[in-house]
């Protein structure tokens, strides 16, 4: 399916050039060109303010009058971190160090699953970028940012516009004592389906160059998926966070399946496989105070790499757990910045910090510092109400479903869509349900979003377990469902129960090798080729090269509106979302020392051919901008 998909891009126009080839190369513009990339960013800034942005309409808006979050202070001196230590010493040398300190190191993640899980992802680059210096120079002893990979690597195309390439760069630029920290789904990259061998290594390879530490997981907890991933980090010389997925109870009997020997044996094997860190992701947020303590205990004793924790606080109780996990010797741990957690995101960073203050755990890390660089964050929030969630308090719930964090409200928002909204309970059942039938199996992307859709599929159509299981019953299954018992994600513990298997494939015999095993490589310069013929002649380098392996189509559609709207990644996140109103002057840097001055002076009446005239100053300039109006 996928070398179908490369054949099949949608024909469009051409392409002078990217947001990174401009960024990189401005001398070679000349004065019209500059000019030209003004007037696409005012095109933009015209067609939202006449027709609003297809991402926010009919949702919340900022408070009146909120005004772009000011960068919290930075100084210029930087502490060396543990990012220098990666540089001197290697990846061993982290992990050893890690080892020998007593403090409990700390992750952040509010710019990734922090606000993946709280804002569906929709923070842009521009905010993080504001954010990164502070990091750099107040917070050296954090031990790594997460700041990319997941589900921020797709939306940054799809809805942000905006390459995800330029924002790792200017990421790393900016914080080069600190470890970046990614999420790689192992063979499916960041994407929902298994890519080709040499599609994930290409891939490694290219992320490698910003990325310091990879958390690598499999959707189904299968560590021969997660082989080629793992060994393409190790031969980049980067830090591997060989992962185990945590599902079910460890103390519960009814869940047998994955108990402390399941847990114990897999972080052997992923030791044995290279990893130098055990990256424990409890993506749920299922794992309870106690069963921390068992769990971790286990860990440090029968392996002799870090343990990093990773959890969510969807219950409300996983503060709790951390400190449990604090307690019996776990390595690492991930926080948000106190704005960025609680709910479906992770547990409050500086609260963490504070409650292990003075205790031989003190992570050393300034409170001072935290809270200046929260009270960015709260303002950064505040630009993104449209997108918040609307979770208002912990949910005991997710014991039943065992939904990860991001998918809970994001299953939540689809449920409403459907006009499922009251029957919530029943959906939450039926996710549980579907577990029980395939089953048992972790449920972490995209092995969640089968799940999901299957369960949604049961409550729309009235059907129950018992019916979707009786052989004699004709059911229709999401294509996603029919594509996991395939075996195209790969095999679960045990693998998939033969019974469900047979009645999703019927005849067909299920494939229950490694996918990638039957994947045949991409030629990539035939592809570069291709791709370049495509976008009429630009140069594809291996950052685009590498967005379209993953995701040919929401890369094309990237490339075809950057056409048409230039480098919006810079506008302040209000204009971005929400247009200018009349009277109004902003700025955008599109390129360092280069400022576009915007004026709105007002919009026009909309004329005979549905077209709206937009007033603007550009540095100073008169400009007219025309755009159809679409409303
Ligand atoms: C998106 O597709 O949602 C994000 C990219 C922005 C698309 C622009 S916004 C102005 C114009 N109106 C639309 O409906 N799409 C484009
Ligand atoms: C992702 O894969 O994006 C996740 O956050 C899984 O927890
Ligand atoms: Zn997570």
């Amino acid at each position: 399916a996928f070398v179908e998909n490369l054949l099949k891009h949608p024909t469009f126009l051409s392409n002078e050039y990217t947001t990174k080839f401009i960024d990189e190369t401005p001398d070679l513009f000349n004065f019209k060109k500059r000019r030209d990339r003004g007037t696409k960013v005012l095109t933009y800034i015209a067609d939202i303010t006449v027709n609003g942005h297809p991402e926010t309409e009919g949702r919340a808006a900022p408070a009146e009058g909120l005004k772009a979050p000011k960068a919290p202070a930075h100084g210029t001196e930087i502490t060396p971190g543990t990012r220098n230590l990666l540089e001197e010493k290697g990846a061993e040398a982290v992990a050893d160090w890690m080892l020998d300190q007593k403090k409990l190191l700390l992750t952040d993640t509010t710019m990734r699953d922090g606000h993946q899980s709280l804002l569906a992802t929709r923070m842009r680059s521009i905010d993080m970028i504001k954010a990164a210096p502070a990091y750099a120079s107040n917070l050296p002893d954090l031990f790594s940012v997460e700041c990319w990979g997941g589900a921020t690597f797709d939306v940054a195309y799809r809805f942000l516009q905006e390459c995800p390439w330029q924002r790792l760069r200017d990421l790393r630029e900016r914080m080069p004592n600190l470890l970046t920290q990614m999420l790689l789904r192992a063979s499916n990259g960041v994407g929902y389906t298994n890519y080709p061998d040499n599609v994930v290594q290409a891939f490694v390879k290219e992320a490698a160059k910003g990325i310091d530490v990879f958390r690598v997981f499999d959707s189904l907890n299968w560590v021969e998926n997660m082989r080629v991933a793992m060994d393409a980090v190790n031969e980049s010389g980067k830090i591997v966070e060989g992962t185990v997925c945590y599902t079910g109870d460890i103390l519960n009997p009814d869940r047998a399946k994955y108990d402390l020997k399941y847990y114990v044996g897999m972080a052997k094997e992923l030791e044995a496989a290279g990893a130098h860190i055990i990256g424990l992701k409890d993506m749920a947020g299922l794992l309870k105070p106690a069963s921390a303590t068992a769990l971790i205990k286990a860990l440090k004793d029968e392996i002799s790499i870090p343990v990093h924790f990773h959890t969510h606080d969807t219950s409300g109780i996983a503060g709790a757990t951390i400190l449990a996990a604090s307690a019996a010797g776990v390595d690492a741990v991930d926080a948000a910045m106190d704005a960025f957690s609680g709910g479906t995101s992770q547990p409050c960073l500086g609260s963490i910090v504070e409650a292990l203050r003075h205790t031989d755990r003190d992570t050393g890390l300034s409170i001072e510092a935290i809270r200046e660089i929260n009270d960015y964050w709260e303002h950064v929030r505040g630009q993104y109400v449209a997108f918040e969630s609307g979770l208002a308090s912990p949910a005991s719930e997710v014991y039943l479903h065992e939904m990860p964090g991001g998918q809970f409200t994001n299953l939540k928002a689809q449920a409403r869509s459907l006009g499922l909204e009251e029957r919530w309970p029943e959906v939450a059942q039926s996710y549980a349900d579907v577990n029980q039938m395939f089953g048992d199996i972790v449920k972490v992307t995209p092995s969640s979003k089968v799940v999901g859709d299957m369960a949604l599929m049961m409550v729309s159509q009235n059907l129950t377990r018992d019916e979707v299981e009786d052989p004699d019953h004709d059911v229709a299954f999401p294509d996603s469902v029919v594509d996991m018992m395939r075996g195209n994600l790969g095999q679960p513990p045990g693998g998939f129960p033969e019974s469900i298997v047979k009645k999703v494939l019927k005849d067909e015999a299920p494939n229950l090798e490694r996918p990638g095993k039957h994947l045949e490589p991409i030629d990539l310069e035939t592809t570069r080729a291709d791709l370049s013929n495509e976008l009429n002649g630009f140069k594809v380098d291996d950052e685009d090269l590498n967005g379209y392996l993953m995701y040919p189509k929401v890369f094309l559609d990237y490339m075809g509106r950057h056409r048409t709207y230039g480098p919006v990644r810079t506008l302040p996140t209000k204009t971005f979302f929400y247009g200018m109103e009349p009277g109004e002057e902003v700025e955008a840097e599109i390129d360092p020392g280069k400022t576009l001055e915007i004026l709105l002076q007002a919009v026009g009446e909309t004329d005979e051919n549905g077209e709206v005239k937009v007033f603007f100053e550009l540095n100073g300039q008169p400009r007219v901008i025309r755009v159809p109006n679409r409303l």
